[in-house]
């Protein structure tokens, strides 16, 4: 096993654009050793040669298994590669990187010393390193670096934030636009992010992909795209720490942050998420897992606040048009081949009868006070399709799937009806102005294009013709249920 050495390194600049070379220098560092702190940048006044240009100095912690000669022919070596050039000693440079401190290690030979012969007189080194390593003890002065530090003061050296050199003048964004119109959602797509969430034994981390979206007023040039990132960036910290019960609670928080930080009246959050389903394979009782998609969303308005929760999952579906098709040819062929009709109708109901048939999607999403669970939704939709699938499949589970699904020919239509209907008797309880929405999209296999059908509205909607028999044409979309 390699031994990992805990290194100390000084970063000095004063020629050129200095808080560029010091970035640079610590990317090239990067290459062949772990970087474990920086410390602040400190503009210096020079010590030794003193007609020279101010310092730019930082010091910085690395874990690296390099030897001290090798270590230092690959600082020399990124010098040089920096454009360094040999000139007199203390002159002026682009880089200069020094060896401070190499585990407690005490070394003295022609080319190198370590610890670094004079850092315990130069506040330029001290100070920043007291900043990222108070405690280490210099190895040949048994002292730690705070109380170096304290003895030689902080004379000639500076903290300095990082710049740009760059002054905004004015925020563009805040500016009036050229045309004052409203706009009705301005924001960010497919940002991809880690995303926590609380589960019954343990916590889960799902790739998710999010989309947030906030309107804006008519004098408003622009939404504050840095904002919406840092926004984001928050929550994901106070996320990793205290992780969201479910996808909606996730997108109702930065559905509330959006209309705060951007003084909006409105805000949408459309989070999508992949996550891990746990199967038993129906035949040989095998453990498998498959990715299915969790879908929450929320908008904010006046502070109200509408969630829904979804699931997109794939299934297969059997076309009964072409089965029906199946079922007259091979009755002509068993009565031709002299069976009675009442007999063709027995076998025909009997055997399996082919048909083609193709991958499906479904897609359940429901908005409710009290909130469904994802994971019900899930077996709605799979339930709703000719057959589950799964991931991995025993031949006995391969037949299985292939009889149940041509048991139970769907076109799309029927998938989200059979969704429909499973929704309206699962939740009886569930208020009418809940919303539902369903849809079901195939992968046609004997076209190049797909299939679909899709059903959105109110609970209420929905049950007046499911339960009461009445044709209820308005079907209220997600969009105008989340705004209401
Ligand atoms: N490096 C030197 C000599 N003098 N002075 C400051 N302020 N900062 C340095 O990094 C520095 C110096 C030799 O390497
Ligand atoms: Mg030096
Ligand atoms: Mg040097």
């Amino acid at each position: 096993m390699t031994e990992i050495h805990h290194i100390y390194l000084g970063l000095g600049a004063n020629l050129g654009d200095r808080q560029a070379n010091i970035l640079q220098a610590l990317q090239y560092i990067q290459t062949r050793a772990a970087i474990t702190a920086v410390s602040s940048f400190y503009e210096t006044e020079p010590v030794g040669y003193l007609d020279q240009p101010r310092f730019l100095n930082v010091v910085c912690a690395v874990e690296s298994d390099l030897s001290p000669p090798d270590l230092l022919r690959f600082l020399k070596w990124i010098e040089k590669r920096m454009g360094r050039t040999a000139s007199f000693r203390n002159a002026p440079r682009p880089i200069d990187l020094d060896i401070l401190l190499y585990d407690d290690l005490v070394l003295q030979s022609d080319e190198l010393a370590i610890p670094h012969p004079r850092m315990h007189e130069r506040a330029f080194v001290l100070v920043p390193l007291a900043e990222i390593a108070p405690e280490v003890l210099h190895p040949g002065l048994k002292a730690p670096i705070a109380e170096l530090s304290a003895r030689v003061g902080q004379e000639g050296v500076k903290r300095v934030d990082r710049s740009l050199k760059l002054r905004l003048e004015h925020d563009v964004q805040q500016s009036r636009p050229a045309v004052a119109v409203s706009l009705s959602r301005v924001g960010v797509t497919h940002l991809r992010r880690v995303i926590r969430i609380s589960g019954p034994q343990r916590d889960s981390l799902f790739y998710a992909t999010l989309d947030l979206f906030a309107d804006l007023r008519p004098e408003q040039a622009g939404v504050h795209m840095s904002r919406f990132s840092d926004v984001l960036e928050e929550l994901v910290e106070e996320i990793s720490l205290e992780p969201a019960p479910d996808v909606e609670s996730l997108a109702e928080r930065l559905a509330r942050q959006i209309v705060q930080s951007q003084q909006a009246a409105r805000s949408k959050v459309h989070i999508r998420a992949e996550f891990p389903v746990t199967k038993i394979t129906p035949v040989s009782g095998k453990s498998v897992e498959e990715m299915s998609v969790l879908i929450g969303i929320a908008a904010c308005r006046d502070g109200h606040v509408r969630r829904a929760v979804g699931i997109e999952v794939s299934g297969l579906t059997v076309c009964p048009c072409a089965q029906d098709m199946v079922r007259s040819y091979s009755r002509e062929l068993l009565l031709e081949d002299g069976f009675s009709a009442d007999e063709a109708a027995r076998i025909l109901d009997l055997l399996p009868l082919a048909s083609h048939n193709q991958r499906g999607r479904a897609t359940l999403l429901i908005g409710s006070q009290p909130p469904v669970r994802a994971e019900h939704l899930l077996h709605i939709a799979e339930a709703s399709m000719s057959s589950e699938t799964y991931e991995l499949l025993k031949r006995p589970d391969e037949f299985f799937i292939v009889n149940k699904a041509h048991r139970n020919p769907r076109f799309v239509e029927d998938v989200v009806r059979e969704m429909i209907y499973d929704v309206a008797a699962i939740y009886p309880d569930l208020p009418d102005d809940a919303f539902v929405l369903a849809r079901q999209e195939n992968l046609e296999s004997i076209h190049r294009h797909n299939a679909f059908a899709e059903r959105y509205g109110t609970l209420g909607e929905i049950r007046r013709e499911i339960v009461h028999g009445e044709h209820v044409p308005r079907h209220t979309t997600l969009e105008a249920w989340l705004q209401a």
